[in-house]
């Protein structure tokens, strides 16, 4: 029931669609993982020493925007490997959904339970409308808050009932050395793990959704101008500058 962490995309998608989860050896070359992390790194220092870090559950920090705190990020939404996974779950003209970076620091407390698609009532879809991609920044161990799941719970197609205990339902930690990815479908139940070691454990999550859902982040009031005006066509379509079908025209017919 654990997925394989490989580099081979056909079974990362067998492990999403059998377990709602895949694992992804590091698709970035060393050098460029390390720019990425210490981009991260020295963003959520910064945001810690001027004050406006969100800073939650006692040790735990989240770095939003990230499209807005460095060009690494602007690479890292659009990489290859990970958008043909998107594609196989959402379909073509998915979108980015929101890119922040999730910080489970010492002493922080477990997230709650929950699948990603909570803006969607019941009955969802026999299908994911959004999915979500963490990059493990450090080795993820099941000390240091590694993300917690239930494999397979995607097939069940709803969020974890709490009145029936459901959010205490067991988990097991996804461990893999930094420079991982896991994508995983939105209908998985997960959380955060509490980290009881000394020190920080860092993720980004790059989230996507249909092309036809709304997105987490509204990138047309949000993002620097002048991020929007180096995009490149790709990561212009993953923002929802182009239409999909007939929604999101500028003025009558593309
Ligand atoms: O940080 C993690 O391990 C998971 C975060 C998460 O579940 C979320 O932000 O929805």
């Amino acid at each position: 029931m654990r997925a394989t962490l490989t580099n081979d995309v056909e079974t990362a998608a067998r492990d999403l669609a059998d377990h709602g989860y895949c694992l992804l050896e590091c698709p970035i070359s060393p050098g460029a993982f390390e720019r990425l992390r210490g981009r991260l790194l020295d963003v959520a220092e910064q945001e810690r020493e001027d004050g406006s870090a969100f800073l939650y559950d006692g040790g735990n920090q989240r770095v939003f925007s990230l499209l807005n705190k460095g060009e690494e990020f602007e690479e890292n939404v659009r990489d290859p490997s990970v958008m043909r996974l998107m594609e196989e779950l959402l379909g073509v003209g998915f979108l980015l959904s929101s890119t922040h970076a999730n910080i489970a620091g010492p002493g922080g407390a477990p997230m709650h339970l929950h699948a990603d698609q909570t803006f969607a009532r019941p009955p969802w879809p026999p299908y994911a409308l959004v999915a979500n991609s963490m990059w493990m920044l450090d080795d993820f161990t099941a000390e240091n808050g590694a993300t917690r799941l239930v494999p397979g719970s995607h097939l069940l197609g709803r969020q974890p009932d709490y009145e029936r205990g459901e959010g205490n339902t067991a988990t097991v930690p996804v461990c893999a050395p930094a420079g991982s990815v896991m994508v995983f479908d939105g209908r998985l139940w997960h959380q955060t793990g509490a980290n009881t070691t000394g020190r920080p454990r860092h993720g980004i999550l790059n989230y996507y959704c249909r092309g036809y859902v709304r997105q987490q982040q509204n990138f047309f009031t949000g993002l620097k101008e002048e991020v929007a005006a180096r995009a490149e066509p790709g990561l212009r379509r993953l923002l929802g500058y182009e239409n999909y079908f007939s929604l999101g025209m500028t003025d009558g017919l593309p």
